[in-house]
């Protein structure tokens, strides 16, 4: 982790522990999109444009007992803290669907996305909930030594170039965990099923408990589909 700023652990949930939260991811997905409940957006199919794809569902832990424990009281926790060296608390709880046709990601840090206002380093657990593969869109890490800082400006993707990608493929069960200054990035899901996986992101709780201000400065910017002004504007940026 000191050295690539990433950890790959194989094996760290069981198969009926994925089932689970595949079982769990799809229930989200089907729960009715009711504002003030967990976030749910949406993406254009990026091979037939005009079909609408889940794209992700974000802040479901407050809504979701059973991901509440397995995110906020787990081993995934106990692991962060044993590598950042301290007590964490969760920041930022998703679940990328990446639906056949779902879009990839361009190169970035994490911390590029404004978190720099929130706490200075963040450590993030990936847990492979499908297959990801080269084809689906697996994630794609270049190493960086841990919290080795900004490769470039908030809010922009990384220069393409910059740095050497590789895919990093996973089984369900599979986690990786990055910190927030680790370049990656990730292609379109070109295969015909889905390809889930968490994201849940820790902070030293020296840092503070930051997710409520996280979250309500991102409803302010980016809110959730069921609560979009329909004339409104809304930029992914990185
Ligand atoms: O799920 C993926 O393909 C990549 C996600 C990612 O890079 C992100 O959410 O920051």
């Amino acid at each position: 982790m000191n050295r690539d700023g990433f950890l790959i652990v194989r094996k760290f949930f069981c198969a009926s522990e994925i089932e689970q939260l595949a079982n769990w991811s799809g229930d989200l997905a089907r729960a009715p999109e009711i504002s003030g409940r967990h976030w749910v957006f949406h993406e254009n199919s990026v091979t037939e444009p005009k079909h609408r794809l889940i794209q992700r569902i974000e802040n479901f832990c407050p809504f979701h007992r059973g991901f509440a424990a397995v995110i906020e009281h787990g081993a995934l926790r106990r692991w962060a803290e044993a590598l950042l060296g301290g007590e964490m608390v969760l920041f930022k709880d998703k679940i990328n669907f990446k639906m056949p046709g779902g879009a990839g990601f361009l190169p970035h840090q994490d911390q590029q996305a404004g978190w720099s206002k929130y706490a200075p380093i963040f450590i993030t657990a990936m847990v492979s909930i499908d297959p990801t593969t080269p084809e689906n869109g697996c994630l794609e890490i270049a190493p960086r030594r841990l919290g080795e800082g900004l490769m470039g400006e908030e809010w922009t993707p990384l220069a393409a170039g910059l740095v050497a990608l590789k895919p990093v493929p996973t089984e369900p069960g599979d986690v990786i965990f990055f910190d927030s200054y680790v370049p990656h990035a990730s292609k379109q899901n070109t295969t015909r099923a889905a390809r889930k996986a968490l994201y849940v992101t820790f902070n030293l709780a020296s840092h503070g408990d930051l997710r409520a201000q996280y979250f309500a400065d991102k409803y302010a910017a980016f809110p959730p589909d069921v609560d979009r002004d329909p004339n409104g504007s809304y930029v992914f940026r990185v």
